[in-house]
């Protein structure tokens, strides 16, 4: 089994202007004559952390990681009382990957990510196809409404009824037929311990059911209280905007990624973003590698998920 490289630091980090008031941070590590990979993180609205670093040889790679607008160490930030997402949406972030590989001297990378990091890469991949080497990706989320109405309508509630009940906790009942706008309320309210119990329980919620077996550690760090309203608030606005995408728009145009070599790794037991959508990105994408892993959820840090993503940079290194 294949697993994690070991820690590395990062040789050069920067804050990229995007406009928009926009500062983005990014980093890069490994070999900086390597062959370039940037990581896409999840949520919308999660972070880069050092752990994704790991999943490309440091010796062959020249890594590169970022926080994508108004998250991680990019400002301002999503928690910020005021904080205004009018320009963070899925066709600015796609617009942002491009600034920043322009910035860097890159002509094409890798792409790797999970989850929204998957949207993500599929709707940079789809847009330019022309920058992406290729392309790894897991946990495959596509924001269509029967996606989002699993994991936050009340779907995923027949696998976790003792976790949905604290997700509708700070919901009042009269709102509870539509949690996605009931929240977005809540994750504004103009008090902030309103917004700030709103979004503990959305990262709650996620950072529960998103491994096979609850991991209390990782459930804590997601609800640090300015981690968790940030990604809460991203999160919540791109689903109620559906991702600014056309119906089913990822997996009806993925015939672009056809000369893209690319890895598809979906986690059998995955509660966050089910099997079906990996499975129809694959029926359209049958070019690509498809890799259910019989034992594992939603999260990249898995034994079975982490052995496909590094078996597959490993063959795109050479
Ligand atoms: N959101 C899935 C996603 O990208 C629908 C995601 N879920 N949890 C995460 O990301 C963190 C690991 C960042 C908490």
């Amino acid at each position: 089994m294949r697993t994690f490289y070991p820690e590395i630091e990062p040789y050069e980090t920067g804050m990229l202007d995007v406009g928009d008031g926009q500062m983005i941070y990014w980093e890069a590590s490994g070999n900086p004559e390597g062959k370039p990979a940037v990581y896409l993180h999840g949520g919308p609205g999660g972070a880069s952390s050092a752990a994704q670093r790991r999943v490309f040889d440091p010796a062959k790679y020249r890594i590169v990681l970022f926080d994508q607008r108004g998250c991680g160490q990019s400002t301002p930030h999503a928690s910020a009382p005021q904080a205004d997402l009018a320009t963070n949406t899925t066709w600015h972030l796609v617009a942002d990957l491009e600034k920043l590989r322009e910035h860097l001297g890159i002509d094409r990378w890798l792409v790797c990510g999970g989850s929204w990091g998957s949207t993500l890469g599929l709707a940079y991949a789809e847009t330019h196809p022309s920058k992406v080497s290729e392309l790894v990706l897991r946990g495959i989320f596509t924001l269509r409404p029967v996606e989002l109405d699993w994991f936050y309508e009340g779907g995923a509630a027949a696998i976790y009824p003792d976790l949905w009940e604290a997700f509708l906790a700070p919901v009042p009942e009269a709102e509870r037929g539509h949690l996605i706008e009931a929240y977005g309320r809540l994750l504004h309210d103009p008090d902030g311990f309103v917004r700030e119990r709103a979004g503990i329980a959305w990262a709650t919620w996620e950072s529960s059911t998103i491994t096979l077996l609850q991991e209390p550690d990782k459930i804590a760090h997601f609800s640090e209280p300015a981690f968790a309203v940030a990604f809460a608030r991203i999160e919540n606005h791109f689903f109620k905007h559906g991702g600014w995408f056309e119906p089913n728009q990822l997996i009806r145009d993925a015939g672009l990624l056809a000369h893209i070599p690319g890895v598809i790794v979906q986690g059998r037991y995955d509660m966050c973003t089910p099997a079906f959508t990996a499975w129809d990105l694959h029926k359209n994408w049958p070019e690509a590698d498809f890799h259910m892993i019989p034992d594992a959820g939603h999260a990249f840090d898995q034994p079975g998920i982490l052995h496909a993503i590094i078996e597959a940079t490993d063959r795109f290194a050479d």
